[in-house]
């Protein structure tokens, strides 16, 4: 039984399949654990959550967590529903639009799927592999969330969001070295996505593994980079890295 981590798929179905072909795990015995944004950049954005989604209902070893994209999807799917309004910030500046398209060309049912998969999404995953602690999370690990009953729902509902809000989008580089460390305290290794590494390489950081090796990039023209871009695959048994594009 082997443990793979891989983040940061942004709609790229293809790659997401070669990957999984090229470590040969199988998901009756390995675990895979996905670290978020399934959505937006590349061209199959719904049919690459729909098959995570599948992955995710038909092994009990695939573990799925929310990314920054998943989430303004999800807001954006509700905000649409309640009063027509969209998020402007995710269809113009973070390639949602495609992906919003997608979504409303899907059938009644396959959205409502849609929303009640991503909301049923968690934020960070603590797990044990040969002995050793880790710790996933997208960006930056947040504490759990603990209602207040001093306060209203709405309020609770605001924090929880907040706090949501912060643990898919905050960039852990960002953080001081002592609140990074912090985290081996308690851990003896983080691995998260979110940020593209600069040598679209794993990239052993002090005090975390960042595993975002710029996937939105293929295919995509926008980018200068675009051949070097790669969607990874880290094997916490042994390190052992795996690339597909
Ligand atoms: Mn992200």
């Amino acid at each position: 039984m082997a443990t793979y981590v891989i983040s940061d798929i942004h709609g790229q179905l293809e790659p997401f399949l070669k990957l999984l072909e090229e470590t040969s795990m199988d998901l009756e015995k390995d675990h895979l654990y996905l670290l978020g944004d399934y959505v937006d950049w590349g061209k199959d954005s719904v049919p690459t959550l729909l098959y995570v989604k599948q992955l995710d209902e038909t092994y009990e070893n695939v573990h799925v967590l929310m990314g920054n994209h998943d989430l303004m999807f999800l807001d954006t799917i509700r905000s649409f529903k309640e009063d027509g309004t969209l998020d402007a910030n995710w269809l113009q500046n973070n390639c949602g639009l495609d992906t919003f398209k997608q979504y409303l060309k899907s059938s009644r049912a396959v959205r409502d799927e849609i929303e009640s998969y991503l909301d049923s999404l968690p934020y960070r995953f603590d797990i044990d592999v040969n002995g050793k602690k880790y710790l996933l999370a997208h960006a930056c690990p947040t504490d759990y969330f603990v209602y207040d009953d001093t306060l209203s729902k709405s309020e609770n509902d605001r924090i929880l969001h907040d706090l949501r809000c912060e643990a898919v989008w905050t960039r852990i580089i960002s953080k001081t070295d002592d609140v990074i460390q912090s985290y081996s305290s308690e851990f003896d290794q983080f691995v998260c996505g979110h940020t593209i590494n600069e040598n679209f390489r794993i990239n052993y950081r002090k005090g975390f593994i960042d595993i975002d090796c710029g996937a939105k990039v293929i295919g995509n023209s926008l980018f200068m980079q675009e051949p070097e871009g790669k969607l990874a695959c880290l094997r916490l048994d042994d390190m052992k890295e795996y690339y597909a594009r």
